[in-house]
């Protein structure tokens, strides 16, 4: 049976945007509540277990969003070049205010991954996360 190249519609949206702004970042987008919640990763995901990230959590952006690519303009809030870095899809396991468990699948990240909302010593942050792959 041939492999379909373009996604379910049923399967939420997965997708990291690497945007070369002031400073080079990666934005991770899933597809939440029809919205696409999302974080900013100072470095580059995590592909292997035992690398734990600091995922910055960001405004939601509207679904469109997850196929820009391009160049947001100088004197724009985020100027710089954006391109997407992996996309697929994504399977919801585990929810909760603090604490997200999904099963990504695609082609740089593949498993099982958390993200976990973290109040770091001493930071005033209410928007840290930890994004990691976990052990199946
Ligand atoms: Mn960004």
């Amino acid at each position: 049976m041939q492999q379909k190249q373009h996604q379910n519609a049923q399967e939420p949206i997965y997708v990291i945007q690497q945007h070369n702004a002031k400073s080079l970042h990666w934005d991770l987008r899933l597809e939440i509540d029809n919205t696409l919640k999302s974080w900013a990763l100072p470095k580059e995901p995590p592909t292997e277990i035992g690398i734990k990230r600091l995922a910055v959590q960001t405004q939601d952006h509207p679904i469109e969003y997850a196929t820009f690519e391009g160049t947001i303009p100088e004197g724009s809030y985020g100027a710089g070049e954006v391109k997407i870095w992996d996309k697929g899809t994504f399977t919801l396991i585990e929810s909760d205010t603090d604490k997200l468990i999904i099963d990504i699948h695609a082609k740089k990240l593949n498993g099982t991954y958390a993200l976990i909302k973290t109040h770091f010593k001493g930071s005033t942050s209410k928007n840290n996360w930890l994004f990691f792959k976990k052990k199946t």
